[in-house]
């Protein structure tokens, strides 16, 4: 596995697979990467198994961020002097390297957003709003994350339109075919996740993609949870907007993207007003700058946007196909165990999940296990997880949800699992 660890030391190679294989993604070279990974929490080694609320940041990323306050300090698009220029150029620069990312055709398809929230609701109100009547529907599933539920629930209520759920079964899986008949004449807009945060469902979006297509109507893919565990090709999936979030993938927090189809940015009227959005202004009106820049008002997350493009630079140096395994690896593991353990129940069973798993446990309220497993070292998230929809649709207010990077390992998913036991020992 190659990856860049600037100040890190060198860590020993991957062992060679047997009989001439591929070398086992090596994990421990990537954790001497992350110093968050390397501390005690009550005592006990940290094991962090909350990636899907926050993944922690390789070293790179944090000099990223260092190196912009340190040296290149200054504003973006605004100065002819050296460090304007120099953070100018790494700002733009990282803008190329999403685009490389998302596999998208054209780096001006790239806005930075405060994160997927803020990206989705761009798309809501330059967008959606304007092409909005009484009667219309936003088509979108059981199983969304709130911030593609409300910004719709908010647009909709101006006119009269309203937000219609495709329903999705026992084990999380949507059912398309359902989906599909709630597709007409009404539905102005198709938003579902890639992958859900409180189940780990990957949905299969190149085919809601296709459906929505042919029936003429745009597709929003919230793609926060889906980046981490690439690869992602917004061309391939067949979209129009596509959201994620840097600190999700290993990068800063505080931006994200919205990557939009060229000739829909182009139409779309400015969201918010300020520097840099526009062309010309004077009191009789103003002009509007070209995307992306049009959707960018105001001096930007500079620092944020140049630790994004770090953090992209680390992932792709990584051995992505070797890192999958292994993620797939830990989610098997922990489902495997956990469906053991007596009293629990998994709650999102689809096949083909990504690395999350959420669970209750009989007799214990989540939050009272959260707190348990952090006495632990290990932290998991316990809650709603902004996602009320999905635990009504499964009949609990909470559950308490693992989530696994390219950077845990299967001795933590063990710890987890030891962790487990202890609080059903101590509410036997
Ligand atoms: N989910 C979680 O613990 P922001 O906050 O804008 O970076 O991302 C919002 C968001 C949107 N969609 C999905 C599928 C998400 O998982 C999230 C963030 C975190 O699950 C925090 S609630």
């Amino acid at each position: 596995m190659k990856a860049t660890a600037p100040r890190e030391p060198a860590t020993s190679p991957a062992t060679p697979g047997p009989h001439g294989a591929p070398p086992a993604f090596d994990v421990e070279a990537v954790r001497a990467q992350i110093p968050a990974l390397h501390q005690e929490v009550h005592g006990k080694p940290l094991v962090y198994l909350d990636s899907a609320a926050t993944s922690l940041k390789p070293r790179c990323v944090i000099d990223a961020v260092e190196r912009v306050y340190a040296r290149d300090c200054a504003n973006v698009h605004r100065g002819v002097h050296a460090l304007s220029e120099r953070a100018t150029a790494a700002f733009e620069g990282a803008r190329h390297k999403v685009r490389r990312l998302l596999g998208a055709a054209d780096s001006r398809e790239v806005v930075f957003t405060r994160g997927t929230t803020e990206a989705i609701n761009l798309v809501a109100w330059s967008f959606l709003r304007p092409r909005l009547r009484a009667g219309d529907e936003v088509l979108v599933t059981e199983l969304e994350h709130h911030a593609n539920i409300v910004p719709w629930q908010l647009v909709c209520a101006e006119v009269g339109a309203r937000v219609v759920p495709a329903p999705i079964d026992d084990r999380g899986v949507l059912d398309v075919a359902a989906l599909g008949r709630l597709l007409g004449p009404r539905t102005k807009l198709v938003a579902l996740a890639h992958t859900s945060n409180a189940l780990g469902t990957v949905n299969p979006v190149a085919e809601v993609a296709a459906l929505a297509r042919a029936a003429g109507v745009p597709v929003l893919v919230d793609g926060a949870q889906a980046v981490p565990h690439g690869p992602v090709d917004v061309q391939a999936l067949g979209c129009d907007f596509f959201a994620f979030s840097a600190h999700k993938v290993y990068g800063p927090t505080g931006v994200g993207v919205l990557w939009g189809k060229l000739a829909h940015l182009e139409a779309m009227g400015p969201w918010q007003g300020g520097g840099d959005m526009i062309r010309t202004v004077s009191f009789e009106g103003s002009t509007w700058n070209d995307p992306p820049h049009r959707f960018e008002a105001g001096t930007p997350n500079i620092a944020g946007v140049i630790g994004l493009g770090a953090a992209i630079d680390w992932l792709l140096g990584l051995d992505l196909a070797g890192a999958r395994a292994h993620e797939q690896a830990l989610l098997a593991r922990a489902t495997d165990a956990l469906s053991r353990v007596p009293g629990l129940r998994i709650v999102g069973t689809a096949p083909g999940k990504a690395s999350v798993v959420g669970f209750v446990l009989e007799g214990v309220h989540p939050h009272d296990l959260a707190t348990i497993l952090d006495h632990e070292g290990v932290a998991v998230r316990a809650g709603h997880h902004c996602a009320q929809p999905v635990m009504r649709r499964f009949g609990v207010p909470a559950t308490a949800r693992a989530s696994f990077a390219l950077y845990n390992t299967l001795d933590e998913v063990d710890a987890l699992l030891r962790a487990i036991e202890r609080a059903r020992a101590l509410f036997a």
